[in-house]
């Protein structure tokens, strides 16, 4: 039986676009996703959970159920319709209720800047390819700083990683490009640039609170003991973990990071330029972040590959479905004998200790960790009210000992936000794949504690995981 800190944050974690629903609504500007969805045909993150009307019944489920901290994202649009320019007093004042409504029953609340919504006149112009959204962001968060003192958390960016790949090598995020590696390289480092930009703005003009960023990070293995399996997973980590925390926690990219890079480009007929200056931000960023947020819901075993680029999204929840094989770097493979989820996530959790003692041991200058996302995307039953989610209990219980192992050994974690607190719009899936503590009824948006809400509780309760 573990225990967890007595201070620690049990939270739930949401994001604007995939619980607010209410996208047309209350002066807010569009964002490449109406249109991209639209298009597509699937899905809408209309009605989403509601919460732009039912944010006071969701916060007072998280005051019932032991809920202590809670994750949500500004919707830069609903601020600045526009991206620039124009303010939406309507949208300034949501967010102030939101948190009024929050700081009424004493729960914590870390806010994102960003997380995958960029206004679309800023999105159209290139979207963080093109530097003037380094501009736009910096004087959005500025502005925000200002008017939301009552903010003690911020984070600049939800998974950088996940962006570029989504929207430049998977395809299936807007603007829906598949396999440009320039385009990656160029979306993580600008979008790196912009984090230290903000965080150096944030420090150097002494705002209260604190400030972090939100990274996607899942751990690589090698698929067997060949040097060239070890290889592909030196690379696959490289592009996706390395880059991204030498950025932040170094100031610069270290001599492996670049090597896999070179290599990664010279397989994919891609480049990349980073101009001099950026470093020096990076520089002056890399010990002011206040904590690192982790998602981390999965790890990856990875095989040598050098055939062409394939890679098929299971976005429906057809196990086995999925593919991953990228030029250069690696396959992810299925490994014999270990549990998947529906849409062929790994469940892991060793791999969530490991990358914890990683931290510690490569980058300790990181202050502290919040576990900003875990959970289980789940085709949850609903019989008469009744939700029962063993799987999901199972899957938090898990990853929650290797965390409280983690804290054990030294790691400085101080809180897990599961994702996501009420069952939410999922942006490449709709809403069969679920992921909250509270079912929700999408034609009614009636609310349904599930059993793991209940299993939560008690564990903010004790401290303890059952
Ligand atoms: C993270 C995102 C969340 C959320 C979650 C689950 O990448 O930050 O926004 O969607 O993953 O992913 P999915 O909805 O694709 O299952």
């Amino acid at each position: 039986m573990k225990k967890l800190p007595e201070d620690f944050i049990f939270g739930g974690a949401t994001a604007a676009y995939q619980a607010e629903g209410a996208t047309k609504e209350g002066g807010k500007g569009p964002v490449a996703w109406d249109e991209f969805l639209e298009k597509q045909g699937r899905f809408l993150a209309d009605p989403a959970s509601d919460f732009y009307h039912k944010y006071p019944e969701d916060l007072e489920l998280c005051s019932m159920f032991g809920v202590n901290g809670v994750r949500l994202s500004i919707a830069w649009s609903r601020i600045f319709p526009e991206g620039t320019g124009r303010i939406n007093p309507e949208g300034v004042k949501f967010y102030h209720d939101v948190l009024a409504e929050a700081k009424k029953y004493g729960i914590k609340v870390f806010v994102t800047l960003h997380h995958f919504d960029t206004p679309k006149a800023l999105f159209d112009q290139g979207d963080f390819l093109n530097r003037d959204t380094l501009d736009a962001f910096a004087d959005y968060a500025k502005f925000c700083f200002e008017e939301y003192p009552e903010v003690e958390y911020w984070t600049t960016f939800n998974e950088i990683y996940p962006i570029a790949t989504n929207q430049y090598l998977l395809g299936i995020f807007p603007p829906g490009i598949k396999y440009d590696l320039t385009k990656v390289i160029a979306c993580l480092h600008n979008m790196m640039v912009a984090h230290a930009r903000v965080v150096n703005l944030f420090k150097e003009n002494g705002y209260s609170g604190q400030i972090g960023v939100v990274h996607s990070l899942e751990t690589k293995y090698p698929a067997s003991d060949a040097p060239e399996d070890i290889h592909a997973a030196f690379l696959d980590d490289a592009l996706s973990i390395r880059f991204l925390l030498d950025a932040t926690y170094k100031g610069g990219y270290s001599k492996e990071t670049l090597e896999a890079l070179d290599e990664i480009c010279a397989a994919n007929n891609a480049s990349y330029d980073f101009p001099e200056e950026d470093f020096v931000e990076l520089e002056k960023a890399k010990d002011r972040n206040d904590y690192l947020g982790i998602n981390h819901y999965s790890s990856h075993f990875v095989k040598a590959y050098n055939g062409e680029n394939a890679i098929h999204h299971n976005g429906t929840g057809d196990k086995g479905t999925g593919s991953y094989k990228v030029k250069g770097i690696g396959e992810r493979i299925y490994k014999e004998g270990l549990e998947r989820t529906d849409w062929d996530w790994l469940i892991y959790p060793q791999g969530l200790y490991d990358l914890l003692m990683r931290i510690k041991r490569d980058y300790p200058n990181y202050k502290a960790i919040y576990i900003t996302e875990n959970g289980m995307g789940y085709k949850d039953d609903f019989k008469n009210g009744i939700i029962m989610d063993e799987p999901r209990i199972d899957y938090i219980r898990k990853y929650l000992t290797s965390v409280a192992d983690a804290i054990e050994d030294g790691v400085n974690v101080k809180g897990y936000f599961l994702w996501s607190l009420m069952d939410v719009f999922s942006w490449s899936n709709g809403y069969n794949k679920r992921y909250g503590l509270f079912f929700v009824d999408f034609e009614t948006q009636e609310r349904y504690p599930k059993e793991s809400a209940y299993w939560y509780k008690h564990l903010a309760e004790t401290k303890t995981i059952l």
